[in-house]
């Protein structure tokens, strides 16, 4: 009944094109997310993470091989080879699943989650390093299964072959337009991913260009003999690389200190614009202040210390001329964040700094670069604007602040607060003599001692270090040590601070909402024979 007696080629070539159209316009997909989702993973986009291990693994003469084939354009060269390889591996991806589902849409599963375990064993690999992998894989299976949806199964194709009605016109243009659909967002999601990636950068190769003039005011150096040589103890000043981050934006902003600005308005006698090289040419000071977050519980890792540089606020707004009447700074940063400061911290004795630098570097973009307030005794939500490029003089009736319209209290004074670093609870400690060691802090104020109780004892006076106490800066934390001969058994182990005026850390028991964690740091540690 039918004219035609042999398949056309077009109509048989067809047949395989199609299986391997859908598996190519899966895997630009899902590679498109996956490099898109690497902006939050700096460095574990699926071809850097592919493409580094296959650098680590080649031999020399490899490598040689191919400095002399491409020169220069060696690493453009392994990119387009993955890319090659990738496109062949995909086609052949589409043809299984349509024959052997879900075999195709397995095998894009696995490959993503195993790029994503080769991202973790990379150098410098963020917890998030697998991700941009995985939600690679992922993408390319829903992307799969969708597209192969659109195609006969290959039972319906062999019968077609044997004259059953081959697709219609129409079911052939709807697959390839949702092929084609497939493949753009792929391709518009690398280029969105690159642009992001590209304007950081940029930004980066900016900031290390940049050579921070010399503080008019250092901060204290610490007796050379200060550093406590406990191991597992917090460093005195806690490495960038360390610092704890915590802020709203999704991705890092890519501020030029060349286009930077800061704007000090609102209830003031006189508007101040400062731009960057105005501020670098005001007198600097360097201030080491410990930075806590309200949400840090007891015990937890949300607050570090380091070495700020930058120009007293307070000299600002004696430029800008506070209004009376007001008693609130709200300040903004590029991407939208207001924190609200009490005007009073902002201009009284203590330095509260617009900072540019952090432990003797330009601030690192997550931490707000090229410019990001610092206040010391107060919570990072209620002061410490990174990004910042606007104050606004106010009234706290007047304005409310990013997380107070969320909740938290609108004033937060950080509470005075101890931690245990060693012993670690949960890691098995051996019988004698060991030390129990940690870190206390009251920003502002200073702490003076710390005591720790084991089970049920007295409260026993831990050592401050050297550099810490009534000597040291009141604006940074405590390093604290008590000498302990551990018994075996199990061990209750906690913690307590004094402030600098003599009054005990409670022990009444906060959660971190809505003005700051609460309590004393407990440990239970078991002691073995
Ligand atoms: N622009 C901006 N600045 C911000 C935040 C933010 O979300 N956006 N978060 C604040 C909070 S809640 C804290 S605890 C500190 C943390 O600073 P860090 O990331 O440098 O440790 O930044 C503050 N500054
Ligand atoms: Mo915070």
């Amino acid at each position: 009944m039918t004219l035609r007696t042999t398949p056309t080629p077009t109509r048989s070539a067809g047949m395989h094109l199609r299986p391997a159209v859908a598996g190519v316009a899966s895997a630009v997909l899902g590679v498109g997310i996956g490099q898109l989702v690497a902006v939050f993973a700096p460095g574990s986009a699926p071809f850097a993470v592919i493409g580094g291990a296959l650098i680590d693994a080649a031999p020399a003469w490899a490598k040689d091989t191919a400095i002399a084939w491409f020169g220069t354009a060696d690493k453009v060269a392994l990119l387009v080879g993955i890319a090659l390889v990738l496109v062949l591996l995909a086609a052949g991806v589409g043809l299984l699943e349509v024959r052997r589902p879900p075999v195709g849409a397995v095998i894009f599963g696995v490959l993503g989650i195993a790029v994503g375990a080769l991202a973790l064993t990379r150098a410098n690999a963020g917890l998030l390093a697998w991700l941009p992998s995985v939600a690679a894989g992922a993408a390319a299976v829903v992307a799969l299964r969708l597209l192969v949806r659109r195609l006969p199964p290959m039972a319906a194709v062999r019968h077609e072959e044997e004259g059953a009605p081959e697709p219609s016109r129409l079911d052939r243009r709807r697959f390839l337009v949702a092929a084609g659909v497939t493949t753009g967002i792929g391709v518009i999601a690398t280029l969105f991913g690159e642009a992001l990636r590209a304007g950081s950068t940029a930004i980066s190769a900016v900031r290390d260009a940049i050579r921070l003039p010399a503080a008019s005011s250092p901060a204290a150096a610490p007796p050379p003999d200060a550093a406590e040589d406990i191991p597992g103890l917090s460093p005195l000043i806690t490495p960038n690389s360390d610092f704890y981050r915590i802020d709203t934006a999704l991705i890092v902003p890519s501020v030029d200190p060349a286009d930077w600005s800061l704007r000090i308005h609102g209830m003031v006698e006189n508007e101040v614009v400062l731009t960057w090289d105005e501020l670098l040419a005001l007198p600097l000071i360097e201030r080491a202040v410990t930075l806590s977050c309200v949400s840090n519980p007891v015990g937890g890792s949300l607050v570090g210390t380091a070495v700020w540089l930058g120009h007293p606020i307070r000299d600002l707004l004696a430029r800008a001329h506070p209004l009376a009447g007001a008693d609130m700074v709200l300040s903004r940063s590029i991407d939208g964040f207001t924190a609200g400061t009490p005007l009073t911290a902002l201009t009284d004795e203590r330095d509260a700094l617009l900072a540019v630098g952090m432990n003797g570097e330009p601030l690192p973009l997550s931490h707000g670069f090229p410019v990001r307030m610092v206040v010391p005794g107060l919570y990072g939500y209620v002061s410490a604007t990174k990004w910042v490029t606007d104050l606004e003089v106010t009234r706290f009736d007047r304005a409310r602040a990013y997380w107070t319209d969320r909740g938290w209290a609108a004033e937060g004074p950080i509470k005075l607060q101890s931690r245990i670093d060693v012993p670690r609870a949960g890691r098995p400690v051996a019988a004698g003599a060991t030390v129990i060691a940690g870190v206390a802090w009251l920003p502002g104020t200073g702490v003076s001692g710390v005591e720790v109780q084991i089970d049920d004892g007295a409260w026993l006076p831990a050592t401050l270090a050297a550099q810490s106490g009534a000597s040291a800066s009141a604006d940074i934390w405590a390093q604290w040590s008590l000498p302990w001969d551990a018994t075996p058994g199990e061990h209750r182990i906690q913690c307590r601070a004094v402030d600098a005026h003599g009054r005990v850390q409670t022990g009444s028991e906060a959660p971190p909402a809505p003005d700051g964690a609460s309590g004393w740091h407990s440990v239970r540690v078991s002691v073995d024979a």
